[in-house]
């Protein structure tokens, strides 16, 4: 029988476990294993300490494992472990709905709960038709999406999704949808600091959709204020503010994809804010709870909420939920998450640390194979030059090289991407980038 060390398990006892978004052959050969994670820090199987430049997967956002949250939940288990959300709650979930409302832009205060970045997506591409019919508009049902765009794997996500490996192999999608080009141009944008200067006119490219589909059957566009798994693309200088402004003009909502932008990645509570641009939708899920238990929400402005409070009073507005919505789990984590956060001043934080961040990161300019470097608050992408016919290889190499090192960053395409705890020093930041420069020098 072999035994594979780092788990201590034999090689057969790996087959049940299915493990998602991963080669699992490749895996259960050479297994990632991971016991424990305080702060920036993971702990692998072999004791080897790991420098988390993802923070976990966008998630982690106050380091790991901060005794606030983990005592929250820990508590709250004790009290109430389970109630239905619906014709019924308990008092945290209606804390937590007030919180995250102190935290939006001005006008978006109404917080439904789901337990992922898929489901709030699903909900939200939901609510937007739904809002169309409860005005009387009920011909609005296309949605558009953008190229490059990741919003979960839920049918409706992945319809107005824009990353085509991801769509291929489940049939056809949702009907009526359409998609935006993205933003990205090297030629015209490689080495950008922050928002490129070029591009904001591939916005229009909305105006010419609605004189294909004719505006009114649009309900919403929904975009990532910054593509993020698509390799962390910054939106162009006034690219979000042209998308609003042809949004109004149609009475087509807009929804923006915070699910990484939110929770103080771009320096602000949400990336709207920090981006000065309001839709009418947010959907949110990971730094929600610092990755601590999953929850997802979408945040509507009160224009959208109360299009639905217009029925009689009886009657249920919304026929949409899920079991575990508002979980009271989710909720006490989600609560102790905020305080941290504030406790921390992290957001404020983040804007300071992010001028460092955007220094080093384009430090690595001139290195071998580096064809661009982009970033935007603690978010960045290192660009690297694919081998000729080998898409990928090189920068999963650099990856793997980086690993080895101690320092865990993520491949996306031809892109390392990265995305580390906002608690992140100096120190730990020169680490990553002189982690990944050794990388590139060292490989063909
Ligand atoms: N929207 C956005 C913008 C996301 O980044 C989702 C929705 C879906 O969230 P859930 O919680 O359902 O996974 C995401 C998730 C990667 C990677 O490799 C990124 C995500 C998930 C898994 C992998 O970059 N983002």
């Amino acid at each position: 029988m072999t035994i594979v060390p780092q788990m201590n398990l034999s090689r057969e006892a790996l087959e049940p476990y299915w493990l998602p978004f991963t080669a699992n052959r490749a895996f259960k050969a050479n297994p990632r294993l991971f016991v424990g994670a305080k702060g920036m820090y993971y702990t692998t199987a072999e004791g080897r300490q790991l420098l988390d430049g993802m923070a976990g997967l966008w998630c982690v956002n106050a380091g790991h494992g901060p005794e606030r949250i983990t005592a929250a939940i820990r508590e709250q288990a004790g009290h109430l472990d389970y109630v239905s959300s619906f014709q019924m709650s308990h008092p945290l979930a209606f804390k937590l709905a007030e919180r995250i409302a102190g935290l939006t832009p001005k006008g978006l205060d109404r917080v439904f709960f789901v337990n992922s970045g898929s489901e709030a997506v699903d909900s939200a591409l939901k609510i937007a038709r739904a809002y169309h019919r409860a005005r009387g508009d009920a011909g609005r049902t296309r949605l558009i999406g953008r190229a490059k765009g990741y919003h979960g794997m839920g049918f409706g996500g992945l319809s107005v999704a824009g990353i085509a490996r991801h769509r291929r192999d489940f049939g056809p999608l949702l009907a009526d949808v359409d998609h935006l080009p993205h933003t990205y141009n090297r030629e015209h944008q490689a080495f950008s600091r922050g928002q490129p200067a070029w591009g904001a006119h591939l916005a229009d490219e909305l105006e010419a959709l609605t004189q294909i589909h004719d505006a009114s059957t649009i309900a919403a566009v929904i975009v990532e204020p910054v593509t993020g798994s698509g390799g962390v693309l910054p939106p162009p200088k006034g690219y979000l503010e042209r998308l609003r402004a042809i949004c109004d003009r149609h009475g087509i909502l807009l929804i923006f994809d915070e699910v990484i932008t939110g929770y103080g990645r771009l320096g602000e509570a949400f990336g709207s804010t920090a981006l000065g641009v309001t839709p009418d939708i947010i959907t949110c899920a990971k730094g929600m709870t610092n990755g601590a238990v999953p929850m997802g929400g979408v945040i509507a402005s009160t224009k959208v909420y109360d299009a639905f409070m217009a029925g009689p009073e009886a009657a249920v507005e919304l026929m949409h939920g899920y079991t575990y919505s508002g979980h009271p789990l989710a909720c006490a984590a989600g609560l102790a998450a905020i305080d941290v956060y504030e406790e921390l001043d992290l957001f404020t934080r983040t804007a300071t640390m992010s001028a460092y961040w955007e220094k080093q990161a384009h430090s690595l300019q001139g290195e071998p194979h580096i064809v661009d470097v982009r970033n935007i608050g603690l978010l960045a992408a290192i660009e690297i030059a694919p081998r000729p016919d080998e898409p990928g290889s090189r920068s999963a190499a650099a990856g793997n090289l980086c690993y080895e090192a101690g320092v865990l960053v993520r491949t996306a395409g031809d892109a390392l991407v990265l995305s580390p705890p906002l608690i992140i020093s100096e120190a730990e930041i020169d680490r990553i980038f002189d982690t990944i420069r050794q990388a590139v020098r060292a490989i063909a």
